[in-house]
């Protein structure tokens, strides 16, 4: 064991500061505009109190969740995030092997620096294929039967970014994003995007993403694939109700880390409104902000099936690759077990809507 290993995420977030070049670190840690959604992320969860319940015996305390019929050691998930290569040499092949370790699902995203064939060998993890609709759809559809042929068990549609969000600290550091080792084979892109500066993964955005992204689209996704889809990035009632409709497996609470439309709200706050609207047809899915054991403990008391964790992985893996991708999950499991013990929830079915304390609630109670 080396000494003086990081005891937490936010100490992971430092050194990984330390690491990254400032565009890939500002790249990474960045969000959209005035990053108001991106403090609130965080913020929110600061302010759900937990209510503890005590004298309940504690000494076995069991995680294990699952998804779509696939078991996991705990709620914890890997989300998707793009270019792991910036962060370190291996890229996604080192953050499959982490997921693969903590027995956790790992979400692979279409941006991501390795190819899905060598994602796909490197290791047994459980994977679900992150997907953007491309204007041009034959390259979303190929890289939809690759991911089935390759053993993928679900695709995750972001539906939030029909173009990308204004992310400033790319645009003032001319972000170049390498392109997907996954997209480089089935289309030609101008090498040379944005010679004029500013940030070079909103051109390359700008030429692929198709802004008339809808909701038939979900059916034509539906029509070219048998594996389950999820829809990431709703945070309202109303689509997320649209969602079930349209035949969805899983709906993912996200406002894309903070990313895409600014002043959406952080993802914890919008959970429980997305739970209610889905009355439990599909499993509801969150990302956004998480850092904590305690913060995963206070999603799933307001209704989330797991959540996914983006930026403290990526974090793990540019402070120490592999070792530290899989020390920053298995340090959020601790957390997590240390929570449940103290709030009295022997499984992740104990806990319940009564062990946290909302603004909402707060509010309701002084009227
Ligand atoms: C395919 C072009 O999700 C981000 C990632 C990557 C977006 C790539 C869009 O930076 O939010």
């Amino acid at each position: 064991m080396e000494d003086n290993l990081p005891v937490n995420v936010r100490e992971y977030q430092e050194l990984a500061e330390k690491a990254l070049p400032k565009m890939y670190y500002d790249y990474i840690n960045g969000g959209a505009e005035d990053e108001h959604t991106l403090r609130e992320n965080i913020a929110a969860y600061g302010r759900i109190l937990l209510r503890p319940r005590v004298l309940i015996d504690v000494s076995k305390i069991n995680m294990s969740t699952s998804l779509l019929g696939y078991d996991m050691s705990s709620p914890i998930m890997v989300a998707p995030t793009g270019a792991h290569k910036l962060a370190n040499p291996e890229g996604e092949v080192a953050t499959a092997r982490a997921a693969a370790a903590c027995n956790t699902i790992m979400v692979l995203s279409f941006a991501s620096s390795c190819k899905i064939e060598e994602v796909a060998s490197s290791c047994n993890a459980i994977r679900f294929y992150q997907l953007y609709v491309y204007k041009r759809r034959d390259v979303s559809a190929t890289l939809v039967r690759r991911a089935e042929s390759l053993g993928f068990k679900a695709i995750v549609l972001t539906v939030d970014t029909p173009v990308l969000g204004r992310r400033e600290a790319d645009i003032r550091n001319k972000m170049i994003f390498p392109q997907p080792g996954n997209v480089v084979d089935l289309m030609s892109l101008d090498n040379d995007l944005g010679a004029e500066g500013g940030s070079k993964l909103e051109q390359f955005a700008r030429e692929t993403l198709d802004p008339s992204l809808s909701w038939k689209d979900v059916e034509w996704l539906k029509s070219i694939t048998s594996l389950p889809i999820l829809l990431k990035g709703i945070v309202t009632a109303e689509d997320a109700r649209k969602a079930v409709e349209a035949g969805a497996a899983g709906v993912i609470v996200s406002n894309h880390g903070a990313r895409q439309l600014d002043y959406a709200p952080a993802t914890i706050s919008a959970l429980e409104e997305v739970v209610k609207a889905v009355a439990g047809a599909v499993p509801v899915l969150v990302d956004g902000g998480v850092r904590r054991g305690t913060d995963v403990f206070k999603a799933l008391a307001l209704g989330a099936k797991a959540v996914m964790v983006g930026r403290p992985v990526f974090f793990g893996l540019a402070a120490r690759g592999e070792a530290g991708a899989r020390h920053v999950i298995e340090m959020l499991k601790n957390e997590l077990e240390l929570a449940m013990a103290l709030c009295g929830c022997r499984s992740v079915a104990e806990v319940t809507r009564a062990h946290v304390l909302t603004e909402g609630d707060r509010i309701r109670a002084l009227l």
